[in-house]
């Protein structure tokens, strides 16, 4: 039982109850310690301290650079180099992928987890960039940090999705989604068309949050959010925030795309939203929903719990 209180688990519990009426003989858990492992989607229970970490890092790189992170800015590249170096380090095939906008240059990191069918990919994708005000922690190093952590979270497990995973990193969200655009823009029709979902995560961070917003346009991956928050008797409400973030790009080119958020805040775009506008178990709630939709929908198989028959 120890073992399964390490992971998430929405469907566990029916499939495991299944598993245990069809034994033969009824021969039942209190004697089975360890049953079979069951379909079910185990996604990793990650501590919400790792985001927040990371949150903290985007805070003093802002701190180091002016106090922001905008496109054109000294903070935006440095924000760039942190999420790569670690991608790198975890074993991803990473990209640097430079435009230009208002005269200056702007970056989108993208990563690739190299297991899984390259022809059916699975997107999860955050921007990194702030507005010049701030240093744009809950938007979006929340969702920078959520969809980084989730990230790690798979090269821990060292996992072996059915589907392949890619992360992207936007830049220039902030002036039209235009870090997303050029990426969708500049993918020939073939590699277009292997991406199956998009999920993206923009402002995930906010305190006091209690209720999350789904944005979808799929209900099998707006189910996958509202499956996980369920699980965890959190509210889920759902909204539409159109064209405002980077799944816009996506659906435009034809993807199925969904989304959560917390919602903004008082300091929305200002100067105040700092590693104090951000509360951490909002966090890690926000990074266990982005893991548990990439387990399932890349299609991570649980880790398998071995049979051992009871003494
Ligand atoms: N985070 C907002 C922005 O980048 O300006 C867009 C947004 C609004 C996202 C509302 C989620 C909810
Ligand atoms: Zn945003």
């Amino acid at each position: 039982m120890k073992r399964r209180s390490l992971f998430s688990s929405a469907a566990l519990g029916v499939g495991l109850v299944t598993a245990l009426l069809s034994l033969p003989g009824g021969a039942l858990a209190q004697s089975t310690p360890r049953p079979a492992a069951v379909a079910a989607v185990q996604s990793p229970d990650i501590p919400a301290a790792n985001s927040m970490a990371h949150a903290q890092q985007f805070q003093s790189i802002a701190a180091a650079n002016s106090g922001n992170r905008a496109h054109g800015k000294p903070g935006y590249r440095a924000s760039a180099d942190y999420v790569k170096s670690k991608l790198d380090a975890a074993g991803f095939q990473t990209t640097l992928q430079s435009f230009t906008h208002n005269g200056a240059t702007g970056w989108n990191v993208i990563a690739d987890w190299p297991q899984g069918d390259p022809n059916q990919i699975v997107f999860l994708g955050s921007h990194l960039d702030s507005v010049p005000a701030g240093p744009g922690i809950n938007d979006n190093a929340s969702g920078s940090s959520s969809v980084l952590e989730t990230a790690l979270a798979v090269s821990r497990a060292d996992a072996k999705p059915t589907k392949r995973l890619r992360f992207g990193w936007w830049g220039a969200e902030e002036l039209g989604l235009i870090g997303s655009k050029y990426y969708v823009a500049n993918l020939p029709a073939a590699e277009r068309s292997k991406i199956k979902s998009y999920l993206n995560f923009d402002m995930v961070g906010a305190k006091n949050t209690k209720t999350w917003g789904v944005y979808t346009d799929s209900t099998t991956l707006g189910a996958t959010f509202t499956e996980f928050f369920r699980s965890k008797n959190i509210a889920t409400k759902g909204i539409n925030i159109s064209g405002r973030s980077d799944h816009a790009s996506f659906k435009n080119a034809g993807i199925e795309v969904s989304g959560i958020t917390s919602g903004d805040d008082p300091c929305y775009h200002s100067k105040c939203d700092d590693i104090n506008n951000i509360e951490s178990s909002v966090m890690g709630h926000s990074t266990n929903a982005a893991a548990y939709a990439a387990w399932k929908l890349a299609g991570i198989p649980g880790q398998a719990l071995p049979f051992r028959p009871a003494a």
